[in-house]
């Protein structure tokens, strides 16, 4: 294969396998937000995309798919497990959002972090021309940036980190903090959601290594005595807004709306969630709330509908099969307190659902709800305020998801306080059509002024221009 001028590292590759009826394998394009920001680039400079199919103990050649070269990387089942399963998401992954769940230290599985994140870096190094830029992408890869950076002195190399990053108080807890933290500042540039995630970072980056910090810049020491300057820096991401507008005007997703709504017995208000099912989102939070608003006799399962998609995510993560009981436990109590024969409190849906669906729930929802405990950003949010083309609806945002620190004009709440999520829920129910339509459109503009692409080409240029100005000094 020609090596690539860019190249993206990722866990996933943007393409799912399956196994044809001849036994071949096929591959069906996932369009996450990932993908639709990097097709233009990736067409541009005849990019490769470095990750794993998402099944262990599957040897595939690298291949090309609509202009991308695809370089699978493998991972054995006993890879999925401690990397993936393990380090990834029961260590890094509740570490990260402020140990909502504790997370678990344990040494096999940052040996096969290291081992995975290696194989990695090495693909990743072979599928690069001399000088191309590198683009590795969040949690499970924060080693390779400074694994490449030995390997390929020649590359530009650029992190971005999805999720949020701790309060040093929280972050000194990992016993391999300093390979983490050497790890990341390999990068070139290294983006956050937040400027509160960059903040942390660099606070980290002070207190554990001794380096200068100055605005965004750190002072980095080779090994033979000079220094480098890394970059640690907010580029919030967002989303494909026009793919959700499009949808949103589409005659048959409007019409699945409406029979949506119907189908549900009419109920005046739906409020609405859509979240992996993830201890993170805040889910239990947001059905205690709606379940003494019930209770109390504030709202009638007449009246409203809480409708809430939880998405399967990590089933084979202890702490993730605990949360579903939790919930399933919760939900079955609520319902079973306030349904009648023809309406129910609590529509749960444990599924996938295509994205026009997803689109038709938020057109049918008076109310979203988006109650996280800790979100790098959360998309659900943007993606909901981007389909209401029609200037209606709510968005319910905790402060703790970093959607908020854009979104100033939703109803923002502390979800941890259930006395004031509770009114914030009723204020959402109450709040008259021009006040809506003034907060939608101020959200609208927003989102619609910085998608995805926006986030790409910002994280780009600074990248090559941190690089062209390192290069001149
Ligand atoms: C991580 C960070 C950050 C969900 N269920 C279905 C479905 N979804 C889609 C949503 C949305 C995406 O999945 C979820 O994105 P979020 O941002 O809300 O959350 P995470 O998965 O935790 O993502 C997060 C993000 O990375 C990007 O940097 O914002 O903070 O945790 O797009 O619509 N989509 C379809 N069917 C479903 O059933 N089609």
């Amino acid at each position: 294969m020609e090596k690539a001028e860019f190249v993206v590292v990722a866990n996933r590759l943007p393409v799912d396998h399956a196994t044809g009826e001849d036994g071949e394998p096929s591959w069906g394009r996932s369009p996450g937000g990932l993908v639709t920001a990097l097709d233009p680039v990736m067409r541009q400079a005849d990019g490769a995309w470095v990750g794993w199919v998402g099944k262990p103990d599957l040897d595939i050649e690298p291949f090309e798919i609509d202009g991308t070269h695809l370089v699978p990387v493998r991972l054995s089942a006993e890879d999925v497990e401690l990397y993936y399963e393990g380090f990834s998401n029961d260590t890094i992954w509740p570490l990260y959002h402020d140990v909502i769940s504790p997370p678990r230290y344990r040494r096999v599985w940052w040996e096969a972090y290291q081992r995975v994140n290696r194989r990695f870096a090495d693909a990743a190094a072979e599928a690069a021309a001399v000088g191309a830029v590198v683009w590795v992408q969040d949690y499970q890869l924060q080693l390779v940036p400074q694994m490449l950076r030995e390997s390929r002195p020649d590359l530009t190399i650029g992190y971005f980190h999805h999720i949020p990053f701790p309060a040093y108080g929280l972050f000194s807890q990992l016993p391999w903090r300093r390979q983490v933290l050497q790890g990341l500042l390999g990068a070139d540039v290294i983006g956050f959601q937040r400027v509160a995630d960059a903040g942390n970072f660099a606070r980290a980056v002070r207190r554990q290594l001794r380096y200068d910090t100055k605005a965004s810049g750190i002072t980095v020491p080779n090994d033979d005595g000079t220094t480098r300057r890394a970059l640690a820096k907010a580029f919030p991401i967002s989303i494909d807004a026009a793919s959700y507008i499009e949808l949103a005007r589409r005659a048959d997703v409007r019409a699945r709306a409406d029979e949506i709504r119907a189908s549900l017995g009419n109920p005046k208000q739906i409020l609405l969630g859509v979240d992996r099912l993830d201890y993170t989102k805040g889910i239990r939070h947001r059905m205690k709330a709606y379940g003494e608003l019930l209770d109390d006799g504030r709202l009638g399962v007449e009246d409203v509908t809480l409708v809430q998609v939880a998405s399967p995510s990590r089933e084979r993560v202890e702490a993730y099969v605990q949360l579903r009981d939790e919930i399933e436990l919760m939900v079955g109590r609520v319902n079973g307190d306030h349904d009648t024969m023809d309406h129910t409190a609590i529509r749960y849906l444990h599924q996938n659902y295509p994205r026009e669906e997803m689109v038709a729930l938020y057109l049918a929802a008076d109310v979203m709800l988006v109650t996280a405990l800790r979100d790098g950003m959360n998309l659900v949010a943007k993606e909901y305020v981007a389909a209401r083309v029609d200037n209606r609806g709510v968005l319910v945002l905790s402060e703790f998801a970093g959607a908020s620190d854009e979104l100033g004009s939703a109803i923002r709440i502390n979800p941890h306080d259930i006395g004031g999520l509770k009114d914030a829920i009723m204020r959402a129910i109450e709040m008259p059509a021009a006040e809506q339509g003034r907060r939608m459109r101020a959200l609208r503009r927003r989102v619609l002024d910085h998608t995805v692409e926006d986030w790409s080409r910002d994280f780009l240029d600074a990248l090559d221009a941190f690089h062209e100005q390192e290069q001149s000094q």
